[in-house]
Protein backbone atom coordinates (compact mmCIF):
# COMPACT_ATOMS: atom_id res chain seq x y z
CA UNK A 1 0.00 0.00 0.00
CA UNK A 2 1.41 3.36 -0.99
CA UNK A 3 2.00 5.54 1.96
CA UNK A 4 -1.06 7.83 3.42
CA UNK A 5 -0.88 11.32 2.18
CA UNK A 6 -2.62 13.96 4.43
CA UNK A 7 -5.80 14.42 2.74
CA UNK A 8 -9.20 16.30 3.91
CA UNK A 9 -12.76 16.78 3.13
CA UNK A 10 -13.69 19.71 1.19
CA UNK A 11 -17.37 20.40 0.17
CA UNK A 12 -18.12 21.96 -3.33
CA UNK A 13 -21.49 24.10 -2.94
CA UNK A 14 -23.83 24.72 -5.80
CA UNK A 15 -24.17 28.57 -6.63
CA UNK A 16 -27.60 29.01 -6.40
CA UNK A 17 -28.44 30.31 -10.18
CA UNK A 18 -30.73 33.36 -11.18
CA UNK A 19 -33.59 31.46 -12.41
CA UNK A 20 -34.52 29.32 -8.67
CA UNK A 21 -38.14 28.72 -9.08
CA UNK A 22 -40.91 26.78 -7.28
CA UNK A 23 -42.07 24.24 -10.51
CA UNK A 24 -43.07 21.33 -8.73
CA UNK A 25 -41.11 19.33 -11.20
CA UNK A 26 -40.04 16.36 -8.97
CA UNK A 27 -42.57 13.08 -8.57
CA UNK A 28 -41.42 11.96 -5.39
CA UNK A 29 -39.96 14.83 -3.43
CA UNK A 30 -42.88 16.38 -1.38
CA UNK A 31 -41.54 19.52 -0.67
CA UNK A 32 -41.40 20.12 -4.57
CA UNK A 33 -44.93 19.17 -4.95
CA UNK A 34 -46.20 21.05 -1.82
CA UNK A 35 -44.61 24.16 -2.74
CA UNK A 36 -45.18 24.05 -6.23
CA UNK A 37 -46.00 27.78 -7.66
CA UNK A 38 -44.91 29.61 -4.38
CA UNK A 39 -43.52 33.18 -5.04
CA UNK A 40 -38.77 32.35 -4.84
CA UNK A 41 -36.76 34.43 -4.07
CA UNK A 42 -33.83 33.97 -6.16
CA UNK A 43 -31.80 36.69 -4.28
CA UNK A 44 -32.48 35.49 -0.69
CA UNK A 45 -31.87 31.42 -1.92
CA UNK A 46 -28.20 32.31 -3.56
CA UNK A 47 -27.40 34.52 -0.35
CA UNK A 48 -28.36 31.83 2.15
CA UNK A 49 -26.33 29.35 0.13
CA UNK A 50 -23.11 31.80 0.25
CA UNK A 51 -23.87 32.41 4.16
CA UNK A 52 -23.54 28.18 4.49
CA UNK A 53 -20.42 28.17 2.38
CA UNK A 54 -18.69 31.63 4.64
CA UNK A 55 -19.96 29.62 7.63
CA UNK A 56 -17.51 26.22 6.62
CA UNK A 57 -14.82 28.15 5.09
CA UNK A 58 -14.29 30.28 8.33
CA UNK A 59 -14.72 26.71 10.41
CA UNK A 60 -11.32 25.74 8.98
CA UNK A 61 -13.10 23.55 6.31
CA UNK A 62 -11.91 23.33 2.75
CA UNK A 63 -15.12 25.54 0.55
CA UNK A 64 -15.66 25.40 -3.03
CA UNK A 65 -17.89 26.58 -5.30
CA UNK A 66 -19.45 24.85 -8.47
CA UNK A 67 -21.31 27.43 -10.81
CA UNK A 68 -25.09 27.70 -11.80
CA UNK A 69 -25.92 26.49 -15.01
CA UNK A 70 -27.77 28.26 -18.15
CA UNK A 71 -31.07 28.31 -17.81
CA UNK A 72 -33.42 28.75 -19.51
CA UNK A 73 -31.63 25.50 -21.48
CA UNK A 74 -31.84 26.69 -25.21
CA UNK A 75 -29.84 23.96 -26.65
CA UNK A 76 -32.98 21.41 -25.26
CA UNK A 77 -35.78 23.92 -26.73
CA UNK A 78 -34.02 23.83 -29.73
CA UNK A 79 -33.28 20.10 -29.87
CA UNK A 80 -37.21 20.10 -29.30
CA UNK A 81 -37.55 21.76 -32.84
CA UNK A 82 -37.67 25.69 -31.40
CA UNK A 83 -36.11 27.84 -34.08
CA UNK A 84 -35.30 31.58 -34.54
CA UNK A 85 -33.92 34.21 -32.11
CA UNK A 86 -33.60 32.93 -28.54
CA UNK A 87 -36.58 35.56 -27.52
CA UNK A 88 -38.62 33.61 -30.69
CA UNK A 89 -37.59 30.60 -29.00
CA UNK A 90 -38.35 31.38 -25.12
CA UNK A 91 -42.08 32.70 -26.41
CA UNK A 92 -42.43 29.66 -28.65
CA UNK A 93 -41.88 27.12 -26.38
CA UNK A 94 -43.91 29.04 -23.60
CA UNK A 95 -46.65 29.02 -25.99
CA UNK A 96 -46.71 25.77 -27.84
CA UNK A 97 -44.64 23.28 -24.53
CA UNK A 98 -44.97 25.19 -21.26
CA UNK A 99 -43.92 22.04 -19.08
CA UNK A 100 -41.23 21.39 -21.19
CA UNK A 101 -40.41 25.19 -20.75
CA UNK A 102 -40.64 24.72 -17.12
CA UNK A 103 -37.99 21.95 -16.95
CA UNK A 104 -35.65 24.39 -18.77
CA UNK A 105 -35.79 27.02 -16.34
CA UNK A 106 -34.97 24.84 -13.29
CA UNK A 107 -32.11 25.85 -10.86
CA UNK A 108 -31.44 22.48 -10.08
CA UNK A 109 -27.95 21.90 -9.84
CA UNK A 110 -27.94 24.00 -6.85
CA UNK A 111 -28.09 20.37 -5.50
CA UNK A 112 -24.71 20.13 -6.16
CA UNK A 113 -24.98 16.00 -4.07
CA UNK A 114 -26.11 15.23 -7.56
CA UNK A 115 -23.27 16.49 -9.77
CA UNK A 116 -21.30 13.32 -9.97
CA UNK A 117 -20.10 10.30 -7.61
CA UNK A 118 -16.95 11.20 -6.26
CA UNK A 119 -13.95 8.39 -5.12
CA UNK A 120 -10.85 9.95 -3.84
CA UNK A 121 -7.23 9.24 -4.69
CA UNK A 122 -7.26 6.82 -2.02
CA UNK A 123 -9.53 4.13 -3.14
CA UNK A 124 -8.82 3.82 -6.79
CA UNK A 125 -6.33 1.76 -8.23
CA UNK A 126 -4.94 4.16 -10.16
CA UNK A 127 -4.71 6.55 -7.60
CA UNK A 128 -6.66 9.33 -9.04
CA UNK A 129 -9.22 11.29 -8.02
CA UNK A 130 -12.55 9.92 -10.19
CA UNK A 131 -15.86 11.82 -11.01
CA UNK A 132 -18.85 10.42 -12.46
CA UNK A 133 -21.39 13.61 -13.44
CA UNK A 134 -24.56 11.72 -13.01
CA UNK A 135 -27.10 11.59 -16.13
CA UNK A 136 -30.13 12.19 -13.83
CA UNK A 137 -31.99 10.22 -16.40
CA UNK A 138 -35.12 10.35 -14.03
CA UNK A 139 -36.13 13.50 -14.21
CA UNK A 140 -36.44 15.70 -16.97
CA UNK A 141 -35.40 19.02 -15.80
CA UNK A 142 -32.23 17.21 -13.92
CA UNK A 143 -31.67 15.10 -17.10
CA UNK A 144 -30.23 17.82 -18.89
CA UNK A 145 -27.04 19.00 -16.31
CA UNK A 146 -24.72 16.19 -16.98
CA UNK A 147 -22.91 17.59 -20.26
CA UNK A 148 -22.80 21.40 -18.07
CA UNK A 149 -21.40 19.69 -15.27
CA UNK A 150 -18.95 17.31 -17.05
CA UNK A 151 -17.15 21.07 -17.96
CA UNK A 152 -17.78 22.67 -14.49
CA UNK A 153 -15.94 19.86 -13.03
CA UNK A 154 -13.16 19.46 -15.52
CA UNK A 155 -12.60 23.05 -14.76
CA UNK A 156 -12.30 22.86 -10.89
CA UNK A 157 -10.28 19.53 -11.51
CA UNK A 158 -8.25 19.67 -14.06
CA UNK A 159 -6.05 17.00 -12.39
CA UNK A 160 -8.73 14.38 -11.65
CA UNK A 161 -10.31 11.55 -14.14
CA UNK A 162 -13.64 13.45 -14.90
CA UNK A 163 -15.53 10.68 -16.84
CA UNK A 164 -18.49 11.10 -19.00
CA UNK A 165 -21.96 9.91 -17.32
CA UNK A 166 -23.71 6.68 -17.81
CA UNK A 167 -25.89 5.73 -20.28
CA UNK A 168 -28.89 8.21 -20.62
CA UNK A 169 -31.53 5.17 -20.22
CA UNK A 170 -33.53 3.83 -17.01
CA UNK A 171 -31.20 0.63 -16.43
CA UNK A 172 -28.63 2.86 -15.74
CA UNK A 173 -30.57 5.79 -13.82
CA UNK A 174 -27.92 7.73 -11.59
CA UNK A 175 -27.87 10.35 -9.24
CA UNK A 176 -24.63 10.86 -7.79
CA UNK A 177 -23.20 11.40 -4.62
CA UNK A 178 -26.95 11.49 -3.10
CA UNK A 179 -26.76 7.66 -2.70
CA UNK A 180 -23.30 6.77 -2.10
CA UNK A 181 -21.12 7.22 1.30
CA UNK A 182 -17.88 7.11 2.04
CA UNK A 183 -16.46 5.90 5.52
CA UNK A 184 -12.80 5.54 6.32
CA UNK A 185 -10.17 5.86 9.11
CA UNK A 186 -8.48 9.38 8.21
CA UNK A 187 -9.45 10.67 4.92
CA UNK A 188 -5.83 9.48 3.14
CA UNK A 189 -6.58 5.97 3.72
CA UNK A 190 -8.50 3.26 1.94
CA UNK A 191 -11.81 3.49 2.75
CA UNK A 192 -15.11 1.62 2.08
CA UNK A 193 -17.51 2.81 -0.12
CA UNK A 194 -21.63 2.36 0.30
CA UNK A 195 -23.45 2.88 -3.20
CA UNK A 196 -27.44 2.89 -2.12
CA UNK A 197 -29.81 2.07 -5.09
CA UNK A 198 -33.37 1.81 -4.99
CA UNK A 199 -34.66 -0.43 -7.96
CA UNK A 200 -32.43 -3.07 -10.21
CA UNK A 201 -32.43 -1.59 -13.13
CA UNK A 202 -33.72 -4.47 -15.30
CA UNK A 203 -36.79 -5.24 -13.15
CA UNK A 204 -40.26 -3.02 -13.85
CA UNK A 205 -40.24 0.12 -12.38
CA UNK A 206 -42.23 0.04 -8.85
CA UNK A 207 -45.24 1.65 -8.39
CA UNK A 208 -45.22 4.43 -6.14
CA UNK A 209 -42.98 7.09 -6.48
CA UNK A 210 -40.06 6.43 -8.77
CA UNK A 211 -36.56 4.86 -7.25
CA UNK A 212 -34.08 7.16 -8.92
CA UNK A 213 -30.85 5.70 -8.41
CA UNK A 214 -30.09 1.57 -10.00
CA UNK A 215 -27.79 -1.38 -8.86
CA UNK A 216 -26.07 -1.39 -12.52
CA UNK A 217 -25.84 2.72 -12.39
CA UNK A 218 -23.95 2.32 -9.17
CA UNK A 219 -21.81 -1.29 -10.37
CA UNK A 220 -20.43 1.12 -13.20
CA UNK A 221 -19.09 3.88 -11.58
CA UNK A 222 -17.10 1.75 -9.05
CA UNK A 223 -15.58 -0.32 -11.83
CA UNK A 224 -14.56 2.68 -13.49
CA UNK A 225 -13.53 4.71 -10.68
CA UNK A 226 -11.26 1.15 -10.20
CA UNK A 227 -12.30 0.29 -6.65
CA UNK A 228 -11.59 -2.38 -4.74
CA UNK A 229 -14.54 -5.01 -4.65
CA UNK A 230 -13.70 -6.02 -1.05
CA UNK A 231 -14.17 -2.64 0.23
CA UNK A 232 -16.93 -1.61 -1.88
CA UNK A 233 -20.55 -2.15 -0.77
CA UNK A 234 -24.09 -2.30 -2.40
CA UNK A 235 -27.26 -1.88 -0.40
CA UNK A 236 -30.81 -1.15 -1.28
CA UNK A 237 -33.09 0.89 -0.03
CA UNK A 238 -36.57 0.51 1.78
CA UNK A 239 -39.91 0.67 -0.15
CA UNK A 240 -40.95 2.32 2.90
CA UNK A 241 -38.06 4.97 2.81
CA UNK A 242 -38.60 5.93 -0.81
CA UNK A 243 -42.78 5.92 -0.29
CA UNK A 244 -42.47 8.17 2.34
CA UNK A 245 -40.71 10.74 0.39
CA UNK A 246 -36.68 9.37 0.31
CA UNK A 247 -36.24 10.46 -2.75
CA UNK A 248 -32.15 9.75 -2.39
CA UNK A 249 -30.84 8.07 0.30
CA UNK A 250 -29.02 11.02 1.51
CA UNK A 251 -32.66 12.01 2.94
CA UNK A 252 -32.53 9.45 5.76
CA UNK A 253 -29.03 8.69 5.94
CA UNK A 254 -25.10 10.66 5.93
CA UNK A 255 -21.72 9.73 6.64
CA UNK A 256 -18.64 10.68 7.81
CA UNK A 257 -15.08 9.04 9.36
CA UNK A 258 -16.38 5.56 10.55
CA UNK A 259 -20.12 7.15 11.47
CA UNK A 260 -23.13 5.94 9.37
CA UNK A 261 -25.97 7.75 10.94
CA UNK A 262 -29.21 6.94 9.01
CA UNK A 263 -32.86 6.16 10.12
CA UNK A 264 -34.16 2.37 11.20
CA UNK A 265 -36.38 2.75 7.70
CA UNK A 266 -33.71 4.08 5.29
CA UNK A 267 -32.70 0.13 4.27
CA UNK A 268 -34.67 -2.46 3.06
CA UNK A 269 -32.05 -4.66 4.76
CA UNK A 270 -30.13 -3.24 7.78
CA UNK A 271 -28.69 -6.56 9.12
CA UNK A 272 -27.28 -7.12 5.41
CA UNK A 273 -25.96 -3.41 5.24
CA UNK A 274 -24.20 -3.74 8.76
CA UNK A 275 -21.95 -6.64 7.98
CA UNK A 276 -21.55 -5.46 4.62
CA UNK A 277 -19.76 -2.86 5.67
CA UNK A 278 -18.41 -3.79 8.77
CA UNK A 279 -16.74 -6.94 6.40
CA UNK A 280 -15.78 -3.96 4.18
CA UNK A 281 -14.10 -2.04 6.68
CA UNK A 282 -11.90 -5.58 8.31
CA UNK A 283 -8.51 -4.70 8.99
CA UNK A 284 -9.28 -0.36 8.01
CA UNK A 285 -11.51 0.95 10.80
CA UNK A 286 -14.41 -0.39 12.51
CA UNK A 287 -17.40 1.53 11.37
CA UNK A 288 -20.08 3.08 14.13
CA UNK A 289 -23.77 2.55 13.01
CA UNK A 290 -25.79 5.35 14.82
CA UNK A 291 -29.47 4.30 13.96
CA UNK A 292 -32.57 6.39 14.83
CA UNK A 293 -35.30 4.58 15.87
CA UNK A 294 -38.42 5.21 14.30
CA UNK A 295 -40.13 5.82 18.02
CA UNK A 296 -38.64 8.36 18.05
CA UNK A 297 -38.14 10.27 15.30
CA UNK A 298 -41.71 9.16 12.81
CA UNK A 299 -40.11 8.90 9.41
CA UNK A 300 -42.68 11.54 8.03
CA UNK A 301 -40.46 13.98 10.20
CA UNK A 302 -37.32 12.89 9.75
CA UNK A 303 -38.19 13.38 5.82
CA UNK A 304 -40.56 16.88 6.42
CA UNK A 305 -37.40 18.15 8.92
CA UNK A 306 -34.64 16.64 6.61
CA UNK A 307 -32.41 15.72 9.79
CA UNK A 308 -30.76 13.34 8.27
CA UNK A 309 -29.82 15.63 5.10
CA UNK A 310 -27.26 17.43 7.08
CA UNK A 311 -23.63 17.76 6.65
CA UNK A 312 -21.84 15.23 8.81
CA UNK A 313 -18.52 17.32 9.24
CA UNK A 314 -15.10 17.01 11.33
CA UNK A 315 -14.19 20.32 12.43
CA UNK A 316 -10.63 21.29 12.99
CA UNK A 317 -10.01 20.51 16.69
CA UNK A 318 -13.16 18.74 17.54
CA UNK A 319 -13.12 15.20 18.87
CA UNK A 320 -16.56 14.36 17.64
CA UNK A 321 -18.36 15.22 14.39
CA UNK A 322 -20.72 17.92 13.85
CA UNK A 323 -24.04 17.92 12.50
CA UNK A 324 -24.95 21.02 10.18
CA UNK A 325 -28.59 20.46 9.82
CA UNK A 326 -31.14 23.14 8.29
CA UNK A 327 -33.42 25.29 10.50
CA UNK A 328 -36.66 22.82 10.10
CA UNK A 329 -34.89 20.48 11.76
CA UNK A 330 -34.73 22.43 14.98
CA UNK A 331 -38.71 23.59 14.39
CA UNK A 332 -39.17 20.07 14.74
CA UNK A 333 -40.15 18.80 18.32
CA UNK A 334 -39.83 14.83 17.49
CA UNK A 335 -36.21 15.82 15.59
CA UNK A 336 -34.97 19.14 17.80
CA UNK A 337 -35.43 16.62 20.94
CA UNK A 338 -33.62 14.10 19.07
CA UNK A 339 -30.38 16.44 18.63
CA UNK A 340 -30.65 17.56 21.82
CA UNK A 341 -30.21 13.77 23.03
CA UNK A 342 -27.71 13.03 20.75
CA UNK A 343 -25.46 15.46 21.60
CA UNK A 344 -25.67 14.61 25.30
CA UNK A 345 -25.03 11.22 24.55
CA UNK A 346 -21.18 10.70 24.54
CA UNK A 347 -21.67 8.73 20.91
CA UNK A 348 -19.75 10.32 17.65
CA UNK A 349 -22.00 13.37 17.32
CA UNK A 350 -21.14 15.91 19.56
CA UNK A 351 -22.67 19.44 18.12
CA UNK A 352 -25.31 19.98 15.85
CA UNK A 353 -25.47 23.61 13.95
CA UNK A 354 -28.93 24.35 12.04
CA UNK A 355 -28.54 27.02 8.71
CA UNK A 356 -30.74 28.66 6.96
CA UNK A 357 -31.50 27.15 3.45
CA UNK A 358 -35.03 27.44 3.67
CA UNK A 359 -35.49 28.83 -0.30
CA UNK A 360 -34.05 25.51 -1.29
CA UNK A 361 -35.41 23.56 1.04
CA UNK A 362 -38.91 24.64 -0.07
CA UNK A 363 -37.58 22.73 -3.23
CA UNK A 364 -36.48 19.59 -0.88
CA UNK A 365 -32.78 20.65 -0.79
CA UNK A 366 -31.21 20.79 2.82
CA UNK A 367 -27.32 21.75 3.68
CA UNK A 368 -25.94 18.25 2.47
CA UNK A 369 -28.23 18.51 -0.85
CA UNK A 370 -26.39 21.61 -2.06
CA UNK A 371 -22.40 20.67 -1.67
CA UNK A 372 -20.50 17.75 -3.26
CA UNK A 373 -17.96 16.16 -1.03
CA UNK A 374 -14.48 15.87 -2.52
CA UNK A 375 -11.92 13.79 -0.20
CA UNK A 376 -8.49 15.82 -1.66
CA UNK A 377 -5.06 15.41 -0.53
CA UNK A 378 -3.28 18.89 -0.32
CA UNK A 379 -1.57 19.02 -3.20
CA UNK A 380 -4.92 17.92 -4.99
CA UNK A 381 -6.38 20.89 -3.10
CA UNK A 382 -3.70 22.82 -4.07
CA UNK A 383 -4.59 22.31 -7.55
CA UNK A 384 -8.00 23.34 -7.66
CA UNK A 385 -8.93 25.77 -10.26
CA UNK A 386 -8.82 29.10 -8.04
CA UNK A 387 -11.63 30.60 -9.14
CA UNK A 388 -13.69 27.13 -7.68
CA UNK A 389 -12.28 27.32 -4.14
CA UNK A 390 -14.30 30.17 -1.53
CA UNK A 391 -12.20 32.98 -0.45
CA UNK A 392 -13.14 36.00 1.77
CA UNK A 393 -12.82 38.08 -1.40
CA UNK A 394 -14.68 35.92 -4.02
CA UNK A 395 -17.37 35.92 -1.03
CA UNK A 396 -17.35 39.63 -1.24
CA UNK A 397 -17.98 39.38 -4.79
CA UNK A 398 -20.04 36.99 -5.65
CA UNK A 399 -22.60 38.81 -2.89
CA UNK A 400 -22.21 41.82 -4.77
CA UNK A 401 -22.87 40.03 -8.33
CA UNK A 402 -26.05 38.44 -6.84
CA UNK A 403 -27.48 41.62 -5.00
CA UNK A 404 -26.72 43.47 -8.79
CA UNK A 405 -28.27 40.68 -11.21
CA UNK A 406 -31.05 38.16 -9.02
CA UNK A 407 -34.55 39.03 -8.86
CA UNK A 408 -35.85 39.41 -5.06
CA UNK A 409 -39.04 37.77 -6.29
CA UNK A 410 -39.69 35.21 -9.18
CA UNK A 411 -43.46 34.06 -8.97
CA UNK A 412 -45.01 31.47 -11.65
CA UNK A 413 -45.66 33.99 -13.66
CA UNK A 414 -42.71 36.08 -14.00
CA UNK A 415 -41.25 32.66 -15.25
CA UNK A 416 -42.73 34.03 -18.36
CA UNK A 417 -40.91 37.16 -19.24
CA UNK A 418 -38.25 37.16 -21.65
CA UNK A 419 -36.26 39.81 -19.83
CA UNK A 420 -35.58 36.55 -17.05
CA UNK A 421 -33.35 35.57 -19.63
CA UNK A 422 -31.53 38.08 -20.80
CA UNK A 423 -30.89 38.90 -17.34
CA UNK A 424 -29.81 35.54 -16.22
CA UNK A 425 -27.28 35.43 -19.18
CA UNK A 426 -25.65 39.09 -18.50
CA UNK A 427 -25.48 37.78 -15.09
CA UNK A 428 -23.53 34.59 -16.06
CA UNK A 429 -21.64 36.30 -18.52
CA UNK A 430 -20.25 38.41 -15.79
CA UNK A 431 -19.66 35.52 -13.34
CA UNK A 432 -17.35 33.58 -15.83
CA UNK A 433 -15.05 36.70 -14.96
CA UNK A 434 -15.60 36.74 -11.20
CA UNK A 435 -14.62 32.85 -10.97
CA UNK A 436 -12.26 32.37 -14.28
CA UNK A 437 -14.02 30.16 -15.82
CA UNK A 438 -13.02 31.01 -19.30
CA UNK A 439 -15.09 33.24 -21.73
CA UNK A 440 -16.57 29.86 -23.60
CA UNK A 441 -18.12 28.42 -20.63
CA UNK A 442 -21.78 28.91 -21.08
CA UNK A 443 -23.38 27.24 -24.17
CA UNK A 444 -24.83 30.75 -25.01
CA UNK A 445 -21.32 31.99 -25.15
CA UNK A 446 -20.24 29.64 -27.67
O1 LIG B 1 -33.91 16.38 -7.57
N1 LIG B 1 -35.58 19.22 -6.35
C1 LIG B 1 -34.41 18.35 -6.33
C2 LIG B 1 -33.87 18.25 -4.94
C3 LIG B 1 -32.57 17.52 -4.88
C4 LIG B 1 -32.13 17.23 -3.52
N2 LIG B 1 -30.89 16.54 -3.54
C5 LIG B 1 -30.51 15.61 -2.66
N3 LIG B 1 -31.35 15.04 -1.85
N4 LIG B 1 -29.27 15.25 -2.68
C6 LIG B 1 -34.75 16.97 -6.89
O2 LIG B 1 -35.86 16.48 -6.64
C7 LIG B 1 -37.34 20.46 -7.44
C8 LIG B 1 -37.43 21.47 -8.55
C9 LIG B 1 -38.78 22.07 -8.68
O3 LIG B 1 -39.79 21.40 -8.40
O4 LIG B 1 -38.85 23.25 -9.09
C10 LIG B 1 -36.09 19.63 -7.51
O5 LIG B 1 -35.59 19.37 -8.58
Amino acid sequence: MSAQKMAMESNFDGLIGPTHNYGGLSDGNLASASNAGLVASPRAAALQGLEKMKAMHEAGLWQGILPPQQRPHLPTLRRAGFTGTDKQVFEAAWKEAPRLMKNCLSASSMWAANAATVSPSADSADGQLHLTPANLSTMLHRSIEHPQTQRALETAFPFAAVHTALSEQSVFADEGAANHVRLCDTRGAQGVELFVYGRDGYAPARPGYPARQTCQASQAIARSHQLNPARTVYALQSDAAIDAGAFHNDVVCVGALQTLFYHELAFADKGAMQADVTNAASGLFTPNFVEVPLAEVPIADAIKAYLFNSMLVQMPDEDRLTLIAPLETQENAATKTYCDKLVASNGPIGEVRYVDVRQSMRNGGGPACLRLRVTLTEEEWAQVNSGNKFSPALYEALKNWVTKHYRENLSPEDTRDPALMTESFAALDELTKVMGLGQDFYPFQR
